[in-house]
């Protein structure tokens, strides 16, 4: 049998906790109150919130010199469908997952979809993986793929993508998302422009084969692993080619995928503004593309994103739906609570964007009141939210203190027994 946390065991918990966080709620129900703030309108826009869990980012993640799995690592996407339903259990706010392929290749997808359905699970958009080759694999991605050189190699990538879109066609995605690491590592080794005319022809033929109601991402990255030129390497040159490909082409935005001091928020509000964005791959960095949990080093950063849509929402109304995923790679953590820690600091960055006194912020502005304007932000932004968030997650039915639930479940020691470990030491992402 595998293990699960029970409801009852998850009541426990919570009535334990309940009464001090319905003080605290009170208490920042008046404080809210006093800035015109309902504080039940927000909870109620928390509850609604969603993001994607990556089907990577469920097991122990790692880097070019070595990966050190865990314990009870999932073994395959039903074990990772397991630790995904427990995050939501628990969290509230990850009811859909993100797949890649192949490495979440299975023989069943009707099987697959009914089993994440069985748990209260859908699915997001599907990621394809023209960055690595598969045993067996005749033509080689080494010199890129959408863009390469050999039209062989561009046809094969391109049949992968149109695979991956049947394939998430049976799971019911409505997206696709292409990051190719296509790129050179010395000046001349590749013909900068010829290069994204190949991927650009590669690209118009899988849009071809998009469904009518789906949208195709595309992810820019600054390097890694191509470390002197990049195809898809800024906002700017995704833009144009999501442009140049048509309406159901969008960008979506890695915030590891910018150099250090790049300002992220205001290409958020650039490809808002040319309706262009089509989504995001949250997680946090300090170096290059570190992949670590969200809100981790830079809160304030992804606060002024989600500042940046609320801002849109307003202007552009409800049809502005970008698809929120997470994209991390979890190489000192326990994956289930790093994953819920980062779902619970999207949450922390939403509300706070939402009780941002947005009048008193545009008067600020028009008139010139540069710190005025900057502490309406930071207002909001230092408001500990946190008896929100707890109280979203505990009338959605999830744990008031998920992290302390979960390790008091002894869940990932249950797993350790149930999944034999992988012997054996490896690197990379995965
Ligand atoms: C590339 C990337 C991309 C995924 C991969 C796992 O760095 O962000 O989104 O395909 O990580
Ligand atoms: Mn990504």
């Amino acid at each position: 049998m595998s293990f699960s946390i029970e409801a009852d065991f998850l009541a426990e918990k919570n009535d334990a906790l309940a009464p001090a966080l319905a003080e605290d709620y009170q208490a920042l129900s008046r404080q809210l109150a006093r800035r015109d703030v309902a504080i039940e309108s927000i909870v109620g826009a928390v509850m609604a919130f969603g993001v994607a869990i990556p089907t990577w980012g469920v097991g122990t993640g790692g880097t070019r010199f070595a990966r050190f799995p865990g314990p009870g690592e999932p073994r395959n996407l039903f074990d990772k469908i397991d630790d995904c339903a427990t995050i939501h259990q628990l969290v509230r706010a990850t009811p859909t997952l993100s797949p890649h392929f192949p490495w979440d290749a299975t023989s069943d997808y009707a099987a697959l979809r009914e089993n994440a359905q069985a748990r209260g699970l859908a699915f997001d958009a599907v990621n394809s993986n023209t960055f690595q080759d598969q045993p067996g694999q005749k033509l080689s991605y080494k010199f890129g793929s959408l863009s390469h050189v050999d039209a062989a190699v561009r046809a094969l990538a391109i049949a992968h993508n149109l695979e991956c879109i049947a394939i998430g066609g049976k799971l019911g995605s409505k997206a696709l998302t292409v990051w190719v690491g296509d790129g050179s590592n010395f000046a001349g080794q590749s013909n900068l422009t010829e290069a994204l005319d190949r991927y650009l022809a590669s690209m118009r033929e899988i849009y071809a084969a998009l469904p009518s109601d789906w949208r195709v991402f595309l992810e820019h990255k600054l390097y890694e692993p191509a470390f002197y030129s990049t195809v898809i390497a800024d906002w700017g040159t995704s833009f144009a080619a999501a442009q140049e490909l048509g309406p159901q082409a969008q960008c979506l935005v890695d915030l590891g995928h910018h150099a250090p001091t790049v300002n992220i928020e205001q290409i958020v509000a650039r490809l808002i503004r040319f309706n262009k964005l089509g989504g995001f791959h949250f997680n946090d960095s300090k170096y290059g593309d570190d992949d670590l949990d969200a809100g981790s080093i830079g809160p304030f950063r992804l606060f002024l994103v989600f500042n940046e849509l609320i801002d849109a929402r307003a202007r552009q109304g409800a049809g502005f739906a970008p698809a929120y995923m997470l994209d991390q790679s979890h190489n000192v953590t326990d994956p289930i609570e790093s994953l819920m820690q980062s779902a619970i600091e999207l949450q922390r960055a939403y509300a706070q964007a939402l009780i941002v006194d947005r009048a008193a912020l545009a008067a600020a502005q028009q008139a010139n009141d540069a710190l005025g304007a900057h502490l309406e932000l930071k207002r909001a932004f230092t408001t500990d939210v946190s008896p929100i968030l707890a109280t979203a997650r505990y009338r959605a039915g999830g744990a008031i203190a998920p992290i302390d639930a979960y390790r008091a479940s002894g869940y990932r020691a249950h797993k350790a027994e149930e999944r034999p470990a992988v012997a054996g030491t490896s690197a990379g992402i995965v």
